[in-house]
């Protein structure tokens, strides 16, 4: 419980005096033969590894441990600089960080990539084979996660001072298996195995409070908890590209205390009881919850979203206060951003903390806590926006919602009354998405097209009382992790045409319109495609047993399976395809691979449908000889970060099929482009902007655009009719009825064509025959290599814009009024 304080251990001019983390010469770059020497001596002495007898394991740690020690210059340097210089800092607070591997991005970063290749070499040690060795972090469910991530990482690279905040989930998100093609989840268990990155800080500890009553005290209002969780941290460097700087991500793990039982209770006899605190305890850092996009009120959920901000919000505080900072001054030096509204209860406990502990009028409070906190804002989905019963609220915290329930009557003193049924709480819950909205200087969504909606939309009351705080910041991907790290014969030969540089200013890659007319660089550039595609099949074939042609057009669509993303279209139209094929084997066929990858939330019953059906379909597809050699269906299990880095170069691609006004940016829509792949897509997030900037000739577009799906969604009996209108459809639907995809068991997909035939809420069937015709221009210009690689070429060229340093330089300005260090 006790924070990290007190004087250095030695003097401090004696600290000053020693190289922050290494000796000078180590600072050069090392010779092969010097990380060989480090290898070893972490072989032996930190994993305690005879090297004549030594695993993939044991290198794969001990190489670990070499690394991670290059990455402490920089990042204790990061610190003291942070400190000395009075900076600002940013805190960004997730429930979910999907930082996949750490041992081949932290390598590339500090610069020392080649160098360990080579010393491995020395030992006949395939670099990638201990890379690959890595189990994923996988502590997020999708792009919300992975965005964070990707910050962090550009955070990093820009020098300003950041921390990550989340928690330490013992289990990350579920391992996806199949069955006879249905989804079967098994615990995911990361930390079985040690982590070689994290550092334990036993010293730096926080209790969270939770449950009991608040009583008045002289006036004021004490809370009285019922008990307390400790929140111990872990702390991860995330090391910035070229190795000058590297910020922490701090996980709070969930620790039991002595003072968890309740005695009181046991004494009373209710021993069941007496045993809760220490149970929710041991519960609050097991899992993940693996749903996105969909809020489901469990108590659990809001005590994890709580023990997250408040240690985090501790934290924060306490360094403030420890680096000599008056409270009053918090917003010069703390930016604190909410990455959705998980942490959204970081208002009412800043004000809680200002207030209760620090003794600040409520005012001024709430003034400071509006001045340091910002909201983004990543989903519109009714049944994903989070809002907590007052009973729940009541139960767990208490006091937090007095300070809600102040901040409500607050608003209305400040801004004057507000229309029927606006308000923080309403129909007997509190609504995260306006308390976070009220608690915050900037509101931002992730897409232009996004924004505006959430605007227009969501939170059109609250926009109109606070004029400019609702801001646009389109997300972004790393270019060192989605193309340096993860398409390096693609990188090369970048750097090879326009020279190194574009890691860090991305628009540089401008620079490949000159070349696109080059044949020689067209065919360069399709050899690099080719190798991908090569790379990704040997992986195939030794991890899931699936042999894929090398001559086809790798067709992709990996993202968690929901229907607003409807890979539904896109297996109806792979039946399509096959019938056609069937009909006509001569007909000139492009050959294709359809992928697919992406895992469901458990309870999602449609969703694991969806996944049933794809998998039945490849099934009899890939069965079938007429049809074997044009068509193939691949779905390999267990999609995460490292699978999206195989399969993202390889293709040709990309399916950004949403429903329109519905997905709120996309991130694999960027990653995909900035490796080469055109996009098939609707005018939906993020897809708006790649196009704007691609140029409509090289994206594939189709459907229909928010408006008309919002206006669409009112016509009686859409789905029916427009079934009724296409005999492509019609025949498709027909075949999954008959049982085709599921002998023995026709009935099996019954209810995902009930739902076509008469809801179809995300408008599967109203957009599928101009799916369908975008398709045909997709064949139409892969026939002619020339022309797709001159678009391909063009849609890197012009990806600038969508690297995540932009859009955190965008936040800097906007949103956190903080500067690079660097
Ligand atoms: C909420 C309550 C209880 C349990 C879980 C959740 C929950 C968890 C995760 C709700 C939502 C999420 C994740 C949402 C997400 O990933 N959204 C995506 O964010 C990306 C980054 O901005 C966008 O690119 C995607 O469009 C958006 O879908």
């Amino acid at each position: 419980m006790t924070q990290r304080s007190g004087g250095p251990v030695v003097p401090a001019d004696t600290v000053e005096s020693v190289p922050v983390g290494s000796e000078p010469q180590q600072l050069a770059a090392p010779t092969p033969q010097v990380v060989r020497a480090w290898l070893l001596h972490h072989l032996q002495f930190t994993v305690g590894a005879d090297p004549q007898r030594a695993s993939t394991l044991d290198w794969r740690l001990a190489l670990s441990h070499t690394i991670r020690d290059r990455a402490l210059a920089p990042w204790l340097e990061a610190q003291r600089r942070t400190r000395e210089e009075s900076r600002k800092r940013v805190h960004y607070l997730s429930m979910e960080f999907l930082i996949g591997r750490l041992l081949e991005d932290t390598t590339m970063n500090l610069g020392l990539r080649d160098v360990v290749v080579e010393a491995l070499d020395g030992l006949g040690l395939p670099f990638t084979d201990l890379a690959d060795d890595e189990p994923d972090a996988a502590l997020g469910n999708g792009g919300l996660g992975r965005l964070a991530a990707c910050y962090l990482e550009s955070m990093s690279t820009l020098g300003l001072p950041a921390y990550g905040y989340g928690l330490r989930y013992e289990h990350g998100l579920f391992k996806q298996g199949f069955e006879d093609g249905r989804q079967i989840e098994t615990p995911e268990d990361w930390l079985v195995v040690d982590n070689p990155w994290n550092f334990t800080r036993p010293e730096t500890a926080h209790p969270v409070a939770l449950h009991g009553h608040v009583e008045e005290v002289d006036g004021r209002p004490v809370w009285r908890p019922r008990f307390h969780v400790l929140a111990a941290a872990h702390d991860t460097p995330i090391v910035g590209f070229g190795g000058r700087w590297a910020n922490t991500l701090r996980l709070w793990a969930a620790h039991n205390t002595a003072a968890l039982f309740d005695l009181d209770r046991f004494n009373a006899g209710d021993f069941v009881a007496a045993a809760e605190p220490e149970a929710l305890a041991r519960s609050l850092g097991r899992v993940l919850y693996p749903n996105d996009e969909t809020h489901r009120g469990k108590e659990l959920r809001l005590a994890q979203e709580y023990f997250l901000t408040s240690a985090s919000v501790q934290d924060i505080l306490a360094r403030h206060l420890d680096e000599g900072g008056d409270l009053r001054s918090l917003p010069d030096r703390v930016a604190i951003q909410m990455n959705d509204t998980h942490p959204a209860i970081a208002g009412p406990e800043l004000i809680r903390l200002l207030v209760d502990t620090h003794g600040f009028d409520p005012d001024p409070a709430v003034d400071l806590t509006t001045r340091v906190l910002g909201y983004t804002n990543h989903t519109l989905l009714p049944e994903a926006l989070e809002r907590w019963p007052l009973d729940l609220m009541r139960k767990v915290l208490p006091r937090h919602l007095q300070i809600i329930e102040r901040l409500d009557t607050r608003d209305i003193e400040l801004r004057g009354p507000r229309p029927e049924g606006a308000g923080l709480i309403r129909d007997g819950h509190v609504h995260m998405g306006d308390l976070a909205f009220l608690s915050s200087h900037r509101v931002n969504g992730v897409s232009a097209l996004h924004t505006e909606l959430v605007t227009k939309d969501l939170f059109p009351v609250l926009d109109s009382r606070t004029p400019g705080r609702v801001v646009n910041v389109t997300n972004g991907i790393t270019p060192r992790r989605w193309l340096a790290l993860a398409n390096q014969p693609l990188a090369a030969l970048v750097t090879e045409t326009i020279g190194s540089g574009w890691e860090t200013d991305l628009e540089r890659l401008r620079g490949l319109e000159d070349h696109v007319d080059d044949p020689g660089f067209r065919e360069a550039f399709g050899r690099t495609k080719r190798q991908a595609k090569v790379r990704l099949a040997d992986w195939l074939q030794d991890a899931h047993g699936i042999s894929t042609p090398l001559d086809a057009l790798y067709d992709v669509q990996i993202k968690r399976i929901h229907e607003y993303k409807r890979q539904l279209l896109n297996i109806l139209w792979t039946i399509a395809r096959w019938q056609r094929i069937r009909r006509d084997p001569d007909a000139g066929w492009v050959p294709r691979v359809k992928v697919f990858g992406g895992k469901a939330a458990p309870s999602y019953t449609v969703a694991k449908g969806i996944i049933r059906l794809a998998n039945d379909v490849a099934a009899r597809i890939n069965d079938d000889p007429v049809t074997r050699d044009l068509l193939q269906v691949v779905f390999p299990p267990n999609y995460n970060v490292s699978m999206a880095e195989r399969l993202i170069p390889a293709t040709d691609l990309s399916e950004q099929i949403s429903t329109a006004g519905m997905e709120a940016s996309g991130t694999g829509n960027m990653k995909f482009a900035l490796n080469g792949a055109l996009t098939i897509g609707t005018l939906d997030g993020a897809n708006v902007e790649i196009r704007e900037q691609v140029g409509a000739d090289n994206f594939f577009l189709f459907g229909l655009t928010a408006d008309e799906v919002a206006h669409h969604r009112t016509v009686p009996d859409h789905g029916r009719t427009a079934i009724q209108a296409s005999q492509t459809l019609q025949d498709v639907l027909q075949e999954i009825a008959e049982g085709t995809f599921s002998p023995g068991d026709q009935h099996r997909h019954g209810q995902l064509l009930d739902l076509l035939w008469n809801s179809d809420w995300f408008l599967v069937c109203s957009d599928f025959e101009d799916y369908d015709a975008a398709q045909t221009r997709v064949d139409e210009a892969y026939g002619d290599p020339d022309e797709w690689q001159r678009r391909a070429i063009l849609n890197v060229a012009r990806m600038g814009m969508f690297s995540s340093d932009r859009a955190i330089r965008q936040y800097m300005d906007l949103v956190w009024d903080a500067e690079s260090a660097l």
